[in-house]
């Protein structure tokens, strides 16, 4: 999964990614995309390693990307979007950093500290930006309808759903309310559309709301975050064994890292399951609602297509039995078929035959 952070200048974007990758970034270099992949810490992993003391322990992990600031007021700010722009489009889940601290050295966008108020300008430049795509689009179809072609039939198909996308942009509503079946979705996914990606609102508040409750910001947004950023920042940069107690100091019970991850598999429909054994433990990301073909397939294209069965346990099931060997004589271990619909946390072993 790939996660952007985008927002204002100087809302906070590159102090959270910090907080989430560790990776420092030098405030004073030229605007440009930072990008990391960071493992996602799971415990189930840890438990399974306990059982097998494997050669081998692989996290999921996740890529985050520190986009330079949506600064359209600037001279030159249109520009410099649309330069990250394709990068945006790739990313699977948006969050959005907007600014609710004090912080006298950085200056105030707007002079202003308004979260919403931001959060609502970043949502304007996506509807913008998908709505500049779709124009685009639309008047080359009308263009080429105008002359008899091969393509005639699906060009007026495209151009009939790319203008209903269009009305709805014109009155500011997103594309994920517009496609709202899988081959609407599959027409124009080549747009990368941004307002049909998740959304999360990250509001970036100061050390004293620290422990703060996040709250709305956005109908648009699928999650609220509130976190400190600097203070995060700081907690990532300290060694694993000192970051809890710190927290704890603070009133923290989850850091912004783990809250980010969270949120973010969660906004982009994503879950984890797990294999086992003594060469490996891992845990293995796919879209909620794949079924087991498509989780063999995940691991290699050879066990999806000699797919026989699924042998199965949940890992909830795996720990109130102990092991492998508790949970089989207590029945919790199915065998389950090609369209079994893997849930979080299950633990597969995928039978194979090629
Ligand atoms: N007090 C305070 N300052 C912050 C916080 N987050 C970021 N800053 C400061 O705000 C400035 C801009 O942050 P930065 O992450 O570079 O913003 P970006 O432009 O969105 O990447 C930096 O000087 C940060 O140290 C925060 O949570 N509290
Ligand atoms: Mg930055």
């Amino acid at each position: 999964m790939r996660v952007a952070l985008i927002g204002l200048p100087k809302s906070g974007k590159s102090t959270l990614f910090s907080a989430a990758t560790g990776v420092a970034v030098d405030p004073f270099a030229a605007p440009q995309i930072h990008r990391n992949v960071v493992k996602v810490p799971d415990e189930r992993l840890d438990y399974l390693a306990k059982l097998f003391s494997p050669k081998k322990y692989t996290e999921a992990t996740i890529e985050f990307l520190d986009v330079p600031g949506i600064s359209l007021g600037d001279p030159g700010g249109p520009a410099e979007f649309r330069k990250v722009l394709p990068d945006i489009r790739m990313a699977d889940v948006l969050a959005v950093v907007v600014r609710d601290f004090e912080n006298a050295s950085t200056p105030k966008y707007k002079d202003r500290i308004d979260p919403r108020a931001d959060l609502g300008e970043v949502w304007d430049e996506l509807l913008f930006a998908d709505l500049e795509a779709v124009t685009t689009r639309v008047e080359r179809l009308q263009k080429s309808l105008q002359k008899p072609s091969k393509t005639h039939d699906p060009d007026k198909h495209e151009l009939a759903l790319l203008t209903r996308c269009k009305d709805a942009l014109e009155s500011e509503k997103p594309l994920s309310a517009v496609l709202d079946n899988v081959d609407e979705r599959r027409m124009v996914a080549s747009f990368a559309f941004l307002t049909e990606k998740p959304l999360i609102a990250v509001r970036n508040v100061s050390e004293s709301r620290i422990a703060e409750a996040p709250s709305p910001l956005s109908p648009h947004a699928r999650d609220n975050l509130s976190v400190c950023a600097s203070v995060e920042a700081d907690i990532a940069a300290l060694p694993p064994d000192d970051r809890k107690p710190f927290m704890a100091d603070l009133g923290l019970n989850t850091s912004a890292r783990d809250q980010l991850i969270r949120a973010c598999y969660a906004a982009g429909g994503l879950i984890s399951f797990l294999t086992m054994g003594p060469d490996e433990v891992r845990a293995w990301t796919i879209a909620k609602g794949a079924n087991a073909v498509e989780a063999a397939g995940r691991i290699h294209t050879d066990l999806a297509r000699g797919f026989i069965r699924a042998e199965t346990v949940a890992f909830a099931d795996l720990v109130a039995h102990t092991d492998m060997k508790g949970a089989k004589a207590a029945g919790k271990v199915r065998q389950e078929g090609k369209t079994y619909i893997v849930q979080d946390g299950d633990i597969l072993n995928i039978k194979f035959n090629v």
